[in-house]
């Protein structure tokens, strides 16, 4: 591995909690797997995993604070629901904190909560791998979603975005309209 990516781990290490920090890990490990599976590089994989939840931690008042310091345009669904705004603030840190400029690793970690329509290759990668990472174990139907991550990515991500969709009506937490978008522009594009 080079510099950069132990220095970024490092720094994860610090800015996460016990919990966070391990799911990170998880969540590195497993996409560098896919992308060995989808043959793209699996070191670049590994350090959008590290950083994909690098603004999970801070608390949720500074996390608006630093989404207007930083002109980051919020939705009005992510204006009410905090859980949301780790992907476009991480995002954010990730090219100017922590100083990633690689376009693939900002975006997948820009859309790796709600995807979007027309995800590349690489994003897929870091949606999946956040949903179906070795300390995951609510979520229902893993085995299957595990199982679908390496023979058809696409289908773990529709199943993903019905479960996710089923998971957010069964709270009454109001959906993301790019939740939604990402759900039908997947399952009108079935192979
Ligand atoms: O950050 P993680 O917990 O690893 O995973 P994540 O980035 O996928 O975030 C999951 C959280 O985001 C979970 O609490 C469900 C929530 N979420 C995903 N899509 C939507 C959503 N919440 C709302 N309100 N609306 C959505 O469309
Ligand atoms: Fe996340
Ligand atoms: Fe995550």
């Amino acid at each position: 591995m080079n510099e950069k990516t132990i220095e970024i781990k490092h720094k994860m290490k610090k800015v996460l909690d016990k919990d966070r920090y391990q799911h990170t890990l998880g969540v590195a490990y497993t996409a560098s797997c896919l992308a060995m599976r989808y043959e793209l590089d699996p070191e670049r994989l590994f350090l959008a995993g590290l950083l994909h939840d690098c603004a999970k931690n801070i608390p949720n008042g500074e996390k608006y604070a630093l989404c207007k310091k930083y002109k980051i345009v919020l939705n009005e669904i992510e204006k009410k629901a905090p859980s949301l705004v780790h992907a476009k603030l991480g995002a954010y840190l990730t090219e100017h904190t922590y100083g990633v400029k690689d376009p693939e690793i900002i975006n997948a970690v820009r859309n790796h909560t709600t995807g979007r329509p027309g995800m590349s290759l690489f994003e897929k990668i870091i949606f999946t791998a956040d949903y179906i990472e070795l300390h995951r174990d609510q979520a229902p139907n893993l085995p299957e979603i595990r199982h679908m991550a390496f023979t058809d990515l696409d289908d773990a991500v529709r199943k993903i975005l019905s479960d996710t969709l089923d998971f957010l009506g069964s709270k009454d937490r109001p959906v993301d309209p790019m939740t939604k978008q990402t759900y039908d522009y997947y399952m009108a594009h079935k192979h």
